[in-house]
């Protein structure tokens, strides 16, 4: 007869270290299966007298007892384990804040763009485009600055050959516009352009939207009304306009076009150097050699024209006080629009 105690406590032990269900599976079986210590412990019983056998039969009964006690504590401690591990596991805080999303934006400069391209297509104006480099023809001769012309000398030109070069604005497209279609005529041409200027205001590549309106009767007045309708619509319907005489090969009259300083309201400040007024675009009436050269007759047709810079106006609404800061790159600046 094997030493109850000794068995039962061999039992308990190994009850005690299991870490699994599996593993007090296999307890069982080796304790109460059907050749399990205690099973066969038993059998060794009918060997005995009635007496002794009466006595070790209910001795290891109490074993058995125990034993099945131990295991069905045990499987519960276990299961209750592996549903609290699983709840840690797995525990999800509804309440927590989604993670943020990146996404790319626009470049300031192109949302810009696009809004001018917004205001002046409600006035009709279809958006055009054309080459960045182009025959000295089409940038300057076309446009009434012919060779030797001290005009040239103010375009900061990028030579690519003798007769190629990167368009200094975007007006060779209108001189092409012209050739090609028939007034009526009302486009605008945003793009880049190029002029070998670098400093706080001046990037060798900026952006300008030009505009160009041919048509019979075309006046001073209706440059004027556009170019109040856009401010109005672009700046704010608070902001005044103001024509200035000026010079432009390409037109004449020509002027440059001012609006009210948006930080004084007119006042006078450091940003408009206490003039109240900003300058925001040249423009003029299309001179009647640049209507000659695009194939319309002036003597039948008028037109007027202007050219915005892109980055200026930006910069205006956007408080931002380095032309610089736009082709940096930088994204830390980039993300703030
Ligand atoms: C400006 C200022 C004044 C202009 C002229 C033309 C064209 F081709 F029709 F003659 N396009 N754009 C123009 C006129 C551009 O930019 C400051």
């Amino acid at each position: 007869m094997v030493d109850l105690e000794k068995l039962l406590n061999k039992a308990l032990e190994k009850i005690s270290a299991a870490t699994d269900v599996t593993q007090v599976e296999d307890i069982r079986i080796a304790y109460l299966g059907r050749k399990g210590s205690v099973t066969l412990a038993f059998k060794d019983l009918l060997i005995l007298e009635a007496e002794e056998k009466k006595a070790k039969g209910q001795e290891l009964n109490e074993v058995k007892k125990k034993i099945e006690a131990s295991l069905e504590t045990k499987t519960r401690q276990l299961l209750e384990k592996e549903r609290s591990d699983l709840e840690t596991r797995e525990w999800i805080d509804v309440t927590s804040p989604g993670a943020k999303h990146l996404s790319g934006h626009a470049h300031l400069v192109t949302k810009t763009t696009r809004e001018m391209i917004d205001i002046f297509s409600r006035l009709g104006f279809e958006v055009v485009d054309g080459p960045e480099i182009e025959t000295d023809w089409y940038n300057f001769e076309a446009l009434n600055m012919p060779k030797g012309h001290p005009v040239r000398d103010t375009q900061a030109t990028f030579f690519v050959d003798e007769n190629l070069v990167l368009r200094t604005q975007t007006s060779p497209v209108q001189i092409r516009v012209m050739q090609n279609q028939k007034p009526p005529i009302r486009v605008i041409v945003p793009g880049k352009t190029y002029r070998r200027d670098y400093d706080v205001t001046h990037t060798p590549m900026f952006h300008q939207l030009e505009g160009l309106v041919v048509d019979k009767g075309v006046t001073l007045a209706d440059l004027k009304g556009t170019m109040e309708v856009f401010v109005k619509l672009f700046f704010g319907e608070d902001r005044k306009i103001r024509l200035r005489p000026h010079h432009f090969a390409f037109t004449e009259p020509s002027i440059e076009l001012d609006i009210s300083c948006g930080i004084c309201a007119g006042n006078g400040c450091r940003a408009c150097k206490y003039t109240g007024w900003l300058e925001i675009a040249g423009a003029g009436m299309v001179h009647p050699n640049v209507l000659r050269n695009g194939g319309i007759d002036p003597e039948e047709y008028q037109g007027f024209a202007f050219g915005f810079g892109i980055e200026r106006p930006a910069m205006l609404r956007s408080n931002i006080d380095d032309l610089r800061l736009f082709f940096d790159n930088d994204l830390r600046f980039l993300e703030q629009f």
